[in-house]
């Protein structure tokens, strides 16, 4: 085998490498854009650091991949892309709970990070897979080229290291909308809460009170928060959530028995559950577990 050419396993192992490294760009992403660094939030902050785990080992297995053809080299490769799937689609199936977290919603939908760590993990479990078919394998004898190799290490840390300052931690990057009033005002009774729609301010308990109990409470979903984020109903109380937010969101009941769950809700879109048991039902966002609520319905 010639230096001119690379041997198809070699080419495979390079693929499952990048395959497994956008895998763990991906993971990055959602690490510090989409809520789950946070570390203030428990039952969740060791689901965030997970996903941060993963990013590194991401980078950590493609190194080998692309350096070493050693068979259990491969098969870390094959684990941690299977892995990676079979959380995304366990946590991503409604109802399902890994370290607390609760995503709730369908598996592709609307989650482009689901959707491309999926397919890069079923590609990188197809290659690798490959490399183990024994001509494929003998015919892997190349000698491990240094230059290539440091040229690989230099530019996945680059990347990462790049990527990782890019998306630092920002939390106030939730910048107001201009123009917020995309509300769907669904009944009268959200005319109380409505009105606070330009204040910058998540803590504006006041809104609650003067929201009227017309068959009704209104919680408003709007710069990744619910804007009533504790209130008190009396028990038969139906409350609608609207998403005022450009982002999707959902409303997952965080008690034990998960008693409320939503589905996506893209922006416009309302869920309703009504309350009518005594208790306090504390709730996330399943997609960005630092979004927090209470419900607490009085006897
Ligand atoms: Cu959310």
């Amino acid at each position: 085998m010639n230096s001119t050419s690379l041997p198809v396993g070699r080419v495979l192992r390079i693929v499952a490498a990048i395959a497994i490294l956008v895998s763990g760009i991906v993971h990055l992403d959602i690490y510090f854009n989409q809520g789950y660094r946070l570390t203030g939030l428990a039952p969740n902050a060791n689901f965030g650091r997970s996903i941060l785990l993963n990013a590194i080992g991401a980078g950590i297995v493609a190194i080998a991949l692309i350096a070493r053809k050693e068979w259990f080299v491969r098969a870390a490769g094959i684990g941690y892309a299977a892995s990676t799937v079979a959380i995304f689609l366990y946590t991503h199936s409604g109802g399902h709970s890994f370290l607390s977290f609760r995503h709730g919603g369908p598996v592709f939908d609307p989650s482009p990070q689901a959707q491309l760590t999926v397919i890069m993990g079923i590609i990188a479990i197809v290659a690798l897979a490959a490399t183990f078919v024994p001509a494929i394998d003998a015919a892997d004898t190349a000698p491990m080229n240094l230059p290539a190799v440091g040229a690989a290490f230099a530019i996945t840390a680059i990347a990462l290291i790049g990527l990782t300052l890019k998306w630092r931690p920002d939390d106030s990057t939730t910048t107001p909308a201009a123009a917020p009033t995309t509300t769907v005002a669904t009944a009268a009774s959200t005319a109380g809460t409505t009105a606070d729609s330009t204040a910058g301010s998540t803590a504006d308990s006041t809104a609650t009170s003067a929201a009227p109990a017309a068959g009704g409470t209104a919680v408003s979903i709007k710069n990744f928060a619910f804007d009533s984020n504790d209130v008190t109903v009396a028990k038969g109380t139906t409350v609608t959530w609207t998403n005022n937010d450009t982002a999707t969101h959902t409303v997952v009941a965080a008690d034990a028995d998960v008693s409320f769950v939503s589905d996506n809700l893209p922006t416009g879109a309302t869920f309703q559950h009504v309350f009518d048991k005594a208790g306090t039902f504390p709730y996330i966002c399943g997609i960005h577990p630092r979004m927090k609520g209470t419900i607490t319905v009085t006897g």
